[in-house]
C-alpha cells in the first residue's frame, strides 16, 4: 500500500507530502516514520492524537511499516469519547505532538510525543494482509462508537480498484482538507496518494480558498465541502483546471451536483463507501456521472437487495430494499463485540450496510435513505443519536433527552435535540456535549418540552419530535 510513495522516494523531483505548511520530501517521510516504527515494533496498537498534521501521518505510516495497528483518536473528542475509544482498543501508548493534549496524565495510556518515540531505522517484513493496518471509530446506532478493524489487504485491494476507477497515477495532485480519523480523509486522502504516488496537499481544513489555492488535478470532499465552494464562486472557478472532483460520505442532492458543474466545469463523482466496507460503489473517470447515483460496484464487489421478509430483490430501477455488500475490501471484526460483528454480516460474507438503495439493470445505485433513524450523518460525520443522548443524560440539569436529524442544506442533516430539563441555558448543553464528545456532535437546535411523546412501550416516538 506504500508501493507508490516508496517509488517516488526513489524518483528525482517528486514532490513533497504537504500538510498545512508542513512540507516532507517522500524519503525524508519514509525515514522518519521507519524510525518511529523501530520504537513502536512489537506494541499490539497504538493510538495518534489525530491532528491533520505532519506527525499524524509519520505515525500512521510507522504502523503500517512496523505492522502494528494504529488507532487515530480524533483530536476535538472529549473525555468521554476518547476514555471509550481509549479503554475499548488498548493502545500501548498514544503519540502526539508536544504540549497538544492538555492533561495528557488524565488518560490512563503512556502520552509519548511522536519526536520522543523515535529508535534507530528498522526494516520489517512485509505485513500478512490479513492483519489489522488501522482501528477507525464510527458511530452505530447504539450508544458508544465501535472500533472497526481494518486490514492491510482490505486498504490495499480498495485503493488498487479506486486507482483503475479513477484514472489515478503519480501524474496527479491530490488536494483535500478532511479529517485524519476516517476512511475518506485517511485511507482514501493519504494512503491512498501513498498507493499511487501521486502527490499530496492537505489544506488543514477543507476551505474552498485553500482547495483554490492548492492547484491539484483531484479533489475530495464530502458534500458540505461542496457546498461551500458552490458558495465561493471565485474559487470554485479556480478548479476548472482540475482533473476529477469526487464527493462520498454523505448524499449528494442534484442541486448542488448542478451548480458545481455550472461554476468548475466538472461533473461530482460520486462515491458511496462505509467505514466497514471501505468504498464499495462509484463514478468512472470519463465516463458520464449522473446526479443522484453513487454508481456501479468496483471491481471485486458484489452488491444486492434484500427486502425486509429477506427475499432478493431484482436489480429493476424501481425494487427498494436494503443493500448487502461483499468483496475484498470488508473489516475484519468489531473490537471486543462479537455479537455486533455477528450481526452486521450474513454467514456467506455479506455486509448489511443498512442503507436502502435501488439498483438500475445497468448495475447503477441509487441511495435513497436507510433503515434506521438512529444516527445522523451530518457533515459527512456519523453521529449516534443515543450517543448524543447519553452525553445530554449526564448532564446534571437533563430529565429526558431525544436526538434527530433535521434536514440542512448545508450539513445534510443538523443535530437536534429536544430536552426535558431543569432552567439551563441551550447554549450550556451544547457546550457540555461539545466538550465531552467531539464538536462535530453537539446539537446545533436544543428544543426545551415540557414531555417526549412516547408509544404504549414508553418508547420515544421521534416522528413525532418537531411536529409539537
Ligand atoms: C463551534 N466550535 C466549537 C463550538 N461551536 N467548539 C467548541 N464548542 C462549541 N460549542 C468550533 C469548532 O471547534 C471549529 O473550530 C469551528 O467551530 C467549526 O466547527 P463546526 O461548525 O462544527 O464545523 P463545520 O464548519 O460545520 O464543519 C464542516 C466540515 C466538517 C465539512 C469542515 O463537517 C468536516 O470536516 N466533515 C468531514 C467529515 C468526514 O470526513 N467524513 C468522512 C467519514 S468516512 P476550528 O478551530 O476547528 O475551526 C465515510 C466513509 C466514506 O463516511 O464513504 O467516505
Ligand atoms: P461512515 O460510517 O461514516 O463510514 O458512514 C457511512 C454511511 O455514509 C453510509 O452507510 C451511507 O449512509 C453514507 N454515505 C456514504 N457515501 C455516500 C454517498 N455517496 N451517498 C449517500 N450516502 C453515503
Amino acid at each position: 500500500m506504500l508501493e507508490g510513495l516508496r517509488q517516488a522516494a526513489g524518483r528525482d523531483g517528486a514532490a513533497a507530502v504537504r500538510l498545512g505548511d508542513d512540507a516532507l520530501a517522500p524519503e525524508e517521510l519514509l525515514r522518519a516514520a521507519s524510525a518511529v516504527a523501530g520504537g513502536i515494533a512489537g506494541a499490539p496498537a497504538v493510538a495518534v492524537h489525530a491532528t491533520p498534521t505532519m506527525d499524524t501521518v509519520i505515525v500512521v505510516v510507522a504502523g503500517l511499516l512496523a505492522n502494528v495497528p494504529v488507532v487515530p483518536v480524533p483530536p476535538d473528542a472529549g473525555p468521554m469519547e476518547r476514555d471509550h475509544i481509549l479503554r475499548d482498543s488498548a493502545p500501548a501508548l498514544m503519540l502526539a505532538a508536544k504540549g497538544a493534549l492538555e492533561d495528557p496524565g488524565a488518560l490512563g495510556v503512556p502520552v509519548v510525543p511522536v519526536d520522543d518515540v523515535a529508535g534507530a531505522e528498522t526494516s520489517f517484513p512485509g505485513p500478512e494482509p490479513g492483519s489489522t493496518a488501522l482501528v477507525l471509530y464510527t458511530s452505530g446506532t447504539t450508544g458508544r462508537p465501535k472500533g472497526v478493524r481494518i486490514s492491510h489487504g482490505a486498504i490495499t485491494a480498495n485503493l488498487g480498484a479506486l486507482a483503475e476507477a479513477w484514472s489515478w497515477t503519480e501524474e496527479d495532485t491530490l488536494v483535500h482538507g478532511l479529517p485524519l480519523f476516517h476512511v475518506h480523509g485517511l485511507i482514501l486522502g493519504v494512503l491512498g496518494a501513498f498507493h499511487t504516488g501521486s502527490a499530496l496537499v492537505h489544506t488543514g481544513r477543507p476551505s474552498p480558498r485553500a482547495y483554490a489555492a492548492a492547484q491539484g488535478t483531484v479533489y475530495f470532499g464530502v458534500p458540505t465541502v461542496w457546498s461551500r465552494v458552490r458558495d465561493d464562486p471565485e474559487s470554485a472557478r479556480a478548479l476548472r483546471g482540475a482533473r476529477l472532483l469526487v464527493s462520498g460520505s454523505a448524499p449528494l442532492r442534484p442541486a448542488l451536483f448542478d451548480d458545481v458543474r455550472a461554476l468548475t466545469g466538472h461533473a461530482l463523482l460520486n462515491r458511496y463507501g462505509m467505514t466497514e466496507t471501505l468504498v464499495t460503489l462509484s463514478g468512472r473517470a470519463g465516463e458520464d456521472q449522473t446526479p443522484g447515483w453513487v454508481g456501479t460496484a468496483l471491481p471485486g464487489v458484489e452488491t444486492r437487495l434484500v427486502a425486509e421478509d429477506g427475499a432478493l430483490l431484482p436489480h429493476n430501477g424501481s425494487a427498494l430494499g436494503e443493500l448487502e455488500v461483499r468483496g475484498p475490501s470488508l473489516f475484519s471484526e468489531y473490537t471486543n463485540a462479537p455479537e455486533a460483528t455477528a450481526a452486521s454480516m450474513t454467514a456467506d460474507g455479506w455486509f448489511r450496510t443498512g442503507d436502502l438503495a435501488i439498483v438500475g439493470p445497468g448495475g447503477a445505485h441509487r441511495i435513497m435513505g436507510r433503515a434506521s433513524t438512529d444516527f445522523i450523518k451530518t457533515g459527512g460525520f456519523k453521529v449516534s443519536a443515543a450517543e448524543v443522548e447519553d452525553a445530554l443524560l449526564a448532564h446534571p440539569a437533563v430529565r429526558e433527552a431525544a436526538v434527530v436529524g433535521a434536514p440542512d442544506d448545508d450539513l445534510g442533516e443538523q443535530i437536534h435535540a429536544y430536552v426535558v430539563a431543569d432552567a439551563v441555558a441551550a447554549d450550556e448543553l451544547v457546550n457540555f456535549v461539545a466538550t465531552e464528545l467531539s464538536v462535530h456532535k453537539r446539537p446545533r437546535q436544543v428544543n426545551f418540552v415540557p414531555e417526549l411523546p412516547k408509544n404504549r412501550l414508553g418508547k420515544v416516538v421521534k416522528g413525532e419530535l418537531g411536529r409539537r
